[in-house]
């Protein structure tokens, strides 16, 4: 079935009505704010009059602040997290020419009397924020004004390095980030980058844009120090970094907020106010099988079964819209299907959850009652006139619910409730950002579809960029209430600030090349910078055929980042950890074998991921962002504080150049040790990647079937050093624990305190203590002397252990 001739009509009638009824934006404009008339302190910071605009400074805490400059719509607060703030102190100080407001007391909220954050504010509208040691930040231009946006400018430094924009298809640093021609040659351009949730449809390769998630928030870091800005302004916008960071908005006021700090307390404030990543069930951090083309019951048993056979783990099958009822969301079909409910139960009881897709858009027909309860419910997106909003999409032609009304969202989620009966664990949200079949043109409603904006109103210049946010939040908030004793688990395409509170991502259909795969690590890492911690590529990429060896190197990333999911087309070959036959089936087992033993430490990153907001995956400069040499690397990533993940993109490789941050770093496979910072070249055999673990880790991995965990202790070089364990049952809200283990070494000791935490019950009747790196001569557990087998002990739970170091 062709859907040309609708996409066709559809692009025609957009551009009508985009013509037509999208009204004129009201021409305001201004070059600047005009002359500073008035000021007055207020109880969070002030508010500065100027002739055409009005500035208005709350600080949140001592490090935080939001800056609101205004005409202009007020954001309804979608990225919201959290509302309330504790009382503090300011300070408003008139300084010749400028104003200047600050914050006064330390982060634990005991006032010292101490400025911590100062922000000046010259009488023509500059910002300048400086932090508590003094040191200059940012400089902000005063903003301008036109027709109904802004365009929000500051400067920055030489060596300046930004990051984030939500999920981007280019460099770590987005200064690095140069205009393409149509013809794809690279220019000396500054990119811009748009803020318009975008359909990359078909497959996508380094420097598309825009992709599935904006997000205006970006960190910037320089020899002064490093800060975060998120400007909470849901219309289009196009980002540009040259010798000024240019922010241009459409539309709404320019209400943006600021922070200072090191990297892990930026994203922890940011997260803070946009919300957390609640923790997933542990079975996602698995291993998850996919593929556009699964259409049976018969068909997906038989994959479960070929895992088994094989003695590969799985942890999800995903179906696509080939399981669906003509394409139509929240059906399965039941021919196809015949015995879903035991199906699923079937699949659970080998370990594999079963993950079902669904597209917002709802087909358009009397026979659909999905369609009928939500022109009940005048659910659907309208145009100013009344007429629905039509656009084809897989089912055909579709209308779209408007779940910035929480009502829809409400009716939304009661739609999950029959698939979770029938055992459905989690769900995929597809083509949310809203996509529609174009032949040209944006791919997405008309700008003139109203919105409910919780009861605000608004059209889709504003409401775009939060839809697939606000479907999120109706399937996250559907899952807990439907299945209140399991956590929620939601995959979506789409986002904006504050879809870590509900759902992951996948990065879409990217292409098929070893480019693409080099590209996913500095879109992951951008992502989780963004405040978005779980997310990973289509393994192998999306459209087309990998090679065996770029489909082995895609794995061997993909085990190290949060979400780990082989999925593909419905033209081309189906895609499995065996396809490739050997050596390639084995190395891979072998890698999700080790992914598997490491769950207790991918676990335990979700759960810190939960309370402060920090990725699992990480940039390497998170290691020590005083460290330049560090800043642009984005060809390899932290997996926490103890990981170094060094992918290989280079076809026929057998080794290659690592930048290591400062310390002793232990290769995982041999445990040799290298010493940063530097850089090194690697071997990187087939069966390896250079996988480093940071001197001091203890890293936890987990025998499953003898019930055994191991302890792998990598000494600190001296001194001291700390390591986690978080446990709980793995699913549900009952009782955790949390292990902190103590490394201490000394000249001729290593010793190692355990101290526990919390109600769970510690699950592991056998430990085995690892010791890498050094030569052991004699070990005491809790006092006692007990037998070495070489680098090893076996023991039970303990307080203790000594080793003697040879
Ligand atoms: O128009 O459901 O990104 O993962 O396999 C394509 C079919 C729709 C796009 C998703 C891809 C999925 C595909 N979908």
């Amino acid at each position: 079935m062709s859907f040309a001739p609708k996409a066709l009509l559809y692009s025609i009638k957009r551009d009508r009505v985009e013509r037509e009824i999208t009204a004129p934006p009201s021409s305001e404009a201004f070059d600047n704010p005009g002359k500073l008339i008035r000021t007055e302190a207020s109880a969070r910071g002030a508010h500065f009059y100027f002739e055409q605009a009005e500035l208005e400074i709350n600080f949140l805490t001592e490090d935080f602040v939001q800056i609101d400059w205004k005409p202009g719509i007020p954001p309804i607060p979608y990225a919201i997290a959290r509302q309330d703030w504790p009382q503090l102190e300011t300070t408003l100080e008139e300084t010749g020419d400028s104003w200047t407001i600050a914050s006064v007391g330390a982060s634990d909220g005991a006032s010292t009397g101490a400025t911590a954050l100062s922000i000046k504010v010259g009488v023509d509208g500059s910002l300048r924020f400086t932090d508590a040691a003094g040191q200059i930040l940012r400089q902000e231009l005063p903003p301008q004004r036109k027709d109904e946006g802004w365009i929000h400018r500051a400067q920055l430094r030489p060596e300046e390095q930004i990051y984030g924009l939500g999920e981007r298809a280019a460099p770590l640093n987005l200064r690095l980030a140069k205009e393409t021609t149509e013809k794809g040659e690279v220019t000396d351009q500054a990119k811009t980058f748009r803020m318009w949730n975008y359909d990359a449809a078909g497959m996508y390769g380094p420097g598309a844009d825009p992709m599935y998630i904006c997000i205006p928030i970006y960190l910037g870091l320089h020899q002064q120090g490093g800060y975060l800005v998120f400007y909470e302004n849901t219309f289009e916008a196009y980002f540009k970094f040259e010798d000024v960071a240019t922010a241009d908005f459409l539309g709404g006021s320019l209400r943006y907020y600021f922070t200072a700090g090191s990297p892990p307390q930026l994203i922890e404030r940011y997260t803070e106010l946009t919300g957390r990543s609640p923790l997933p069930p542990r079975w996602a951090l698995g291993y998850h099988q996919s593929h556009w083309g699964y259409r049976t019951e018969q068909a997906i048993r038989e994959e479960a079964q070929a895992f088994q056979a094989r003695q590969v783990p799985l942890s999800a099958i995903h179906l696509d819209i080939d399981c669906q009822t003509g394409y139509r969301a929240f059906t399965i079909d039941p021919e196809r299907f015949p015995k879903l409910a035991s199906f699923t139960q079937e699949l659970d009881e080998q370990g594999v959850k079963f993950i079902a897709i669904l597209n917002p858009g709802v087909k358009y027909s009397r026979q659909s009652n999905l369609f009928l309860e939500g022109q009940i419910l005048e659910a659907f997106c309208r145009f100013p006139n009344g007429d629905l909003v039509v656009g084809p999409v897989w089912p055909g032609w579709c209308v779209f619910p408007d779940f910035t009304n929480p009502k829809v969202r409400k009716w939304w989620g009661r739609q999950y409730e029959y698939l979770l009966d029938v055992g459905v664990t989690g769900f995929w949200h597809d083509m949310n950002e809203p996509a529609a079949f174009i032949l040209w043109g944006d791919r997405s409603l008309p700008k003139p579809t109203q919105h409910f904006m919780e009861g605000r109103g608004g059209d889709h210049r504003e409401a775009h960029n939060v839809y697939g946010l606000m479907q999120a939040k109706a399937g996250y908030e559907s899952l807990s209430t439907y299945r209140p004793q399991q956590r929620p688990f939601i995959v979506s395409r789409a986002g904006w600030a504050g879809l870590q509170r509900y759902a992951w991502t996948w990065t879409g259909d990217i292409e098929c090349t070893w480019a693409a795969l080099r590209q996913t690590v500095a879109t992951v890492v951008g992502l989780g910078l963004s405040g978005i911690p779980y997310s990973g590529p289509d393994i192998g990429g999306f459209q087309g055929n990998p090679s065996a060896e770029l489909y082995l190197r895609w794995f061997q990333m993909s085990t190290f980042l949060t979400f780990c999911r082989t999925h593909s087309s419905n033209n081309v070959e189906n895609r499995t950890p065996w396809t490739y036959g050997e050596p390639y089936f084995t190395i891979i087992r072998q890698l999700l074998l080790l992914r598997y033993r490491l769950l207790p430490y991918f676990y335990t990153l979700s759960w810190e991921a939960s309370q402060k907001g920090h990725p699992p995956v990480r940039p390497v400069f998170w290691a020590d962002s005083t460290d330049p040499a560090l800043w642009g690397v984005d060809d390899a990533f932290l997996l926490g504080e103890a990981l170094l993940v060094c992918p290989v993109f280079e076809e026929g490789a057998h080794s290659r150049q690592v930048v290591l941050p400062q310390g002793r770093w232990y290769s995982l496979w041999d445990g040799a040790p290298v010493e940063g910072p530097g850089s090194v070249e690697l071997a990187a055999p087939l069966s390896q990647l250079p996988l480093l673990v940071k001197a001091g880790t203890v890293l936890p991995m987990e025998d499953q079937e003898r019930q055994q965990l191991t302890l792998h202790l990598y000494p600190p070089v001296q001194g001291s050093s700390e390591s986690q364990l978080y446990l709980d049952a793995g699913d549900g809200y009952a009782e955790s624990r949390l292990d902190r283990f103590h490394l201490q070494r000394d000249a001729d000791t290593l010793e190692l305190h355990w101290q526990e935490q919390g109600d769970y019950a510690f699950p592991y009747p056998r430990i085995q203590l690892h010791v890498h790196g050094v030569e052991l001569q004699q070990a005491w557990v809790d006092g006692e002397q007990i037998t070495l087998q070489e680098a090893m002990i076996e023991v039970k739970k303990f307080q203790h252990v000594r080793f003697t170091l040879g």
